[in-house]
């Protein structure tokens, strides 16, 4: 069985980490194989990417059954779950996490990594970490911090209370809460919708909005003049364009 499912229809691949049996909770093998499929999502052709997980989870995080098989726990983040969440960040299209379920620890901190999410009635948030003595990792400080603010996050964290997905909407943290047997549909529309904007455009705005978090606002307003200048030599930028003039609707290809 394949720890993680990818699928393509039309130009939304779909990522399904398939672990169901321990709640999706990543081992060597589930981070080899994500690895995999969002090198295939760097493909062209593909304008959108949903991450969700098989069964009654999105990812229960690490699985404690194979916890501490490396020598040092920081190798194993550095070369397991670090290059996953730096890959998702540089897709240059929308990667949205279809939170389909219970969804905690490095599973909570990877959902947070993708650009926004859209949850089910029946799915919970639990930070995890603190539970087993550990502090967040996998970029759940970075992208909490930010989702949430400081105290929020830090009061979060640090109590470990399940978050029913109507409190995660409530904080922000998700754009939407679906039925669950509703959540797939709703996915793939709002993926089909996404895969016919202007990609390279939404892959420009990703660019800036990580870069804006760091940066002076002289840096970010030069970073913006660089990337608006790129966008304008885009195929999507005469498009829009033309199809303003002309009253009709745009053909947005993505490049
Ligand atoms: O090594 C490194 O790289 C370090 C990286 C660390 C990153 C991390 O993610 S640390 C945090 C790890 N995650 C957790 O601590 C969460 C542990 N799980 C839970 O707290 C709960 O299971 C949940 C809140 C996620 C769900 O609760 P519930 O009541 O819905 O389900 P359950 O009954 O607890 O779990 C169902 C089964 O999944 C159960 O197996 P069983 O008894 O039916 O055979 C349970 O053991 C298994 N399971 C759940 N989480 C994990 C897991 N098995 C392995 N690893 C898990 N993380």
């Amino acid at each position: 069985m394949a720890e993680v499912e990818v699928t393509r229809d039309g130009a939304v691949q779909t990522i399904t980490l398939n672990r169901p049996e321990v709640l999706n909770a990543f081992n060597r093998a589930q981070h080899a194989a994500l690895r995999e499929a969002l090198k295939e999502a760097r493909d062209p052709e593909v304008r959108a990417v949903v991450l969700t997980g098989a069964g009654r989870a999105f990812s229960a995080g690490q699985d404690l059954k194979e916890f501490g098989e490396a020598p040092d726990v920081s190798e194993a983040l550095r070369e397991s779950y670090h290059p996953n969440v730096l890959a998702i960040r540089a897709l240059e299209k929308p990667v949205i996490a279809a939170v389909n379920g219970v969804c905690a620890g490095a599973g909570l901190s990877l959902a947070c990594v993708c650009d926004f999410r859209i949850a089910a009635d029946n799915a919970s948030f639990v930070p995890g970490f603190i539970g087993i003595g550990l502090v967040p990792d996998s970029g759940g400080t970075y992208f909490l911090n930010r989702l949430l603010g400081a105290s929020r996050a830090f009061e979060w964290m640090t109590s470990n209370r399940r978050l029913t997905a109507v409190e995660a909407h409530a904080w922000g943290l998700v754009s939407e809460v679906v039925e669950a047997d509703e959540l797939p549909a709703r996915v793939a529309e709002i993926a089909a919708f996404y895969a016919t904007l202007p990609t390279r455009g939404i892959g420009m705005t990703k660019r800036l909005l990580d870069h804006a978090d760091g940066a002076t606002l002289e840096e970010q307003l030069e970073h913006e003049a660089q990337l608006q200048s790129a966008a304008t030599k885009t195929e999507d930028f005469r498009e829009g364009v033309a199809a303003f003039l002309e009253k009709r609707d745009p053909r947005f290809t993505g490049r």
